[in-house]
């Protein structure tokens, strides 16, 4: 296994300057050195990974050094086209380390949405000829490979990606004092809310809301935890989820689909439920929606300022009025709220007012250990939504 604090300290020898990408749960413990050791103005979280290929490529414009971007497999669709139409050597060839944790292995027991992304990903790489290579796991040979993907991403001006196998990274650890905090005396991480707010959790939030729903009404959920919860209460509490669409992949797609859903079904409610980093991963969505306008679609964003669902890493959320951005993208109504109690009003009068509309709860990070995952194949989810709601 690999050191994080190790790695990052041999990127750093190796001119690595500016760390950027979108969280992993493989890549938690490095993501966890990286945020807590690299100065802010060096590590920025992006909205999607085709935004940190755009983030890198800018910085290396202006310093010539060579970026890391840091991304989950089931990201990599986002960056091809900033990868393949920008930084390719083929048009302005710009070098950088492209680190992707391997969802989906083949040979490794994973969840059916990273299955086909997992196995494609060696292949995918040969087609767009990019070079590439797997992270040793021994320390040593993690160095030479490192130094190899620097040396060829700069003596290519060319992107480099190093795939990361389950179980690769130790834990971070963060106790050592000679441990160089970054350098404006905040860390990114953490939890970015005030202590003092008292913020009910997103499963107890989760819950609430869709009692208030009620039965019969389309639920489009996001990708992570979220849905996981949804899925789980659904069997605890022996209620009927076919309804429910799960979107186990495809982050940040949630309300859209939703909206393709309300646009040919205007006889019954569609409620997105999202997350923030999912929000913002593909916020251009929302002016879509609000330019048809469709009465019966209902947005409640369950905003904990993290994903939580692959480490708990601060999202760009914290200091936007979300309910401000969904009207101004013309949304009809928006609100926030952290009370459960006013909860059911909440969702009443969103319903009795009409979509678009939107519902910021403020939740707060975490989630309870050994949450259930869906039993049912994506397959057999699709054509019991499908009956469902015909
Ligand atoms: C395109 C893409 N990028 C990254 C991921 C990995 N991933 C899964 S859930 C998640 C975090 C979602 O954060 P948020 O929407 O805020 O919801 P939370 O987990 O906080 O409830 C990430 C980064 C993914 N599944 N797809």
């Amino acid at each position: 296994m690999i050191d994080p604090g190790r790695f990052v300290d041999h990127l750093g020898t190796l001119g690595v300057s500016l760390y950027t990408g979108v969280p992993d749960s493989l890549l938690k413990e490095f993501g966890r050195y990286v945020m807590a050791t690299v100065p802010r103005d060096r590590h920025l979280i992006a909205a999607n990974e085709g935004g940190a290929v755009a983030i890198a490529l800018g910085h290396h414009l202006r310093t010539g050094e060579v970026p890391l971007v840091y991304l989950q497999n089931s990201g990599f669709g986002n960056l091809i086209n900033p990868l393949l139409s920008l930084a390719d050597p083929d048009v302005y060839g710009v070098p950088m380390v492209v680190l992707v944790g391997w969802r989906g292995q083949p040979g490794v027991a994973d969840e059916p949405q990273h299955v086909k992304q997992g196995r494609v990903m060696g292949a995918l790489l040969e087609g767009l000829d990019i070079p590439w290579a797997v992270l040793p796991d021994s320390p040593v040979d993690a160095d030479a490979c490192m130094a190899t993907a620097v040396r060829v991403a700069g003596a290519r001006s060319s992107p480099y990606v190093v795939l990361v196998e389950k179980g690769t990274f130790a834990e971070a650890r963060l106790d050592d004092p000679e441990l160089v905090p970054p350098s404006d005396g905040s860390s990114p991480g953490g939890d970015p809310r005030p202590r003092d707010e008292p913020l009910p959790s997103r499963e107890q939030a989760l819950i609430t809301t869709v009692a208030a729903i009620g039965e019969g009404r389309v639920i489009v959920s996001t990708t992570g935890m979220l849905s996981r919860e949804l899925f789980e209460h659904r069997e605890r509490s022996s209620s009927d989820g076919s309804a429910d669409f799960l979107t186990v992949g495809g982050m940040g797609h949630a309300s859209s689909i939703a909206f393709g859903i309300a646009l040919t079904e205007r006889d019954r409610e569609v409620w997105c439920l999202d997350g923030d980093g999912a929000l913002l991963m593909h916020l251009g969505g929302l002016a879509v929606i609000a330019d048809r306008a469709p009465t019966n679609l209902l947005h409640v964003v369950f905003n904990n300022g993290v994903h939580d669902s692959v480490g708990g890493q601060p999202t760009s959320i914290r200091a936007v009025d979300v309910p401000g951005v969904a009207r101004a993208l013309g949304y009809r109504h928006a609100e926030r709220t952290s009370d459960l109690a006013e909860l059911p009003d909440r969702i009443d009068a969103m319903r009795e007012r009409g979509g678009p509309s939107l519902l910021e709860i403020r939740v707060r990070p975490g989630n309870r250990p050994g949450i259930g995952r869906p039993t049912r194949t994506p397959a057999e989810s699709k054509q019991a939504f499908m009956e469902a709601i015909q």
